[in-house]
């Protein structure tokens, strides 16, 4: 008898890291609430973080190929695989052998290339996994690159302002290399005091916008709720643009129920306030077009 699978199932490839809210400490309860069932497979597991000092780091890279191989014995499928951080370079081609061997055609596979932020790597990224990393986002429908990492995959410094034109122009070479969409997070607008999330559909040839005010915070894990709500989002049959929207003020609303309290920044956004808005309808909707 087949089993019928009355909720979607998601892959989720990220490290667990124990303190910060970060990779699956976010991705779990995001997509839960969205209505998904996930199922981990870490890549890595972590005391903290790497923003934190000292951090203690497994990488868990020999014990993915074992796990997937039971996936596999139990009939295992997945309307979604979303890879996030990575624990080592050799673990792109585990990674890519397991989007090859779920593919179906309605798979949906976003790949969050978590390099780096605010112009640097993180502490565990090697120049390896940045070349690696480009091969990767190939297999992928959709990608989540902040500026940084957008600026890794494509060996271009990394920017302090981009005009729209510029922008355009990046999205569109990261599509060249594979993907669908192409979405890229915290770019500052050339006009001060702003920052966007801008998107590229190569299906349509259209650009979207979405602005958000600066906050002058930096939490850790933004990335990964950023694009959880933007899976889910897609998941749940919203067009690019409003599950754009939706990721953009998701995090928005986060960082503001945040920002008052004096607190350590690298715990990350108070997620466990704003889990709920994930359900309530649209409450905002700003987004743009780019002509
Ligand atoms: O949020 C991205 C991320 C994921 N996993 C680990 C990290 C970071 C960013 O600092 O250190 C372990």
């Amino acid at each position: 008898m087949k089993f019928s699978m009355p909720v979607k199932q998601v892959a989720a490839i990220h490290d667990l890291s124990g303190c910060g809210r970060t990779s699956l400490a976010v991705v779990i309860p995001i997509l839960s609430t969205m209505g998904f069932k996930v199922c981990p497979l870490p890549t890595a597991v972590l005391s903290s973080h790497t923003r934190y000092q000292g951090y203690h780091f497994v990488d868990l890279t020999e014990h993915m190929v074992p796990i997937i191989k039971h996936w596999k014995e139990l009939g295992l499928s997945f309307s979604a695989v979303y890879s996030g951080f990575l624990g080592s370079h050799k673990q792109i081609p585990i990674v890519e052998e397991f989007i090859e061997s779920f593919r179906s055609d309605d798979l949906l596979v976003v790949v969050d290339p978590v390099l780096g932020d605010n112009g640097q790597r993180y502490g565990t990224i090697t120049e390896k996994m940045v070349s690696e990393m480009k091969s990767l986002v190939r297999m992928a429908d959709v990608i989540t690159p902040n500026l940084t990492e957008a600026s890794l995959l494509l060996d271009k410094p990394y920017p302090q302002s981009l005009e729209n034109r510029e922008i355009k122009e990046w999205l569109l070479n990261l599509a060249e290399m594979g993907p669908e969409i192409v979405v890229i997070t915290s770019v500052p607008d050339s006009s001060q005091g702003k920052f966007s999330a801008l998107a590229y559909n190569k299906n349509d040839s259209r650009f979207w916008k979405v602005p958000i005010d600066y906050i002058p915070a930096d939490y850790p894990g933004t990335g990964d709720c950023f694009t959880s709500v933007l899976t889910g989002a897609l998941l749940q049959g919203d067009s690019l643009p409003i599950a754009l929207d939706r990721a953009v003020h998701f995090i928005s609303y986060g960082v503001r129920a945040t920002f008052g309290y004096s607190y350590d920044q690298n715990q990350g956004i108070l997620l466990e306030r704003v889990l709920e808005r994930l359900n309530i309808p649209i409450p905002v909707s700003s987004y743009e077009i780019l002509l």
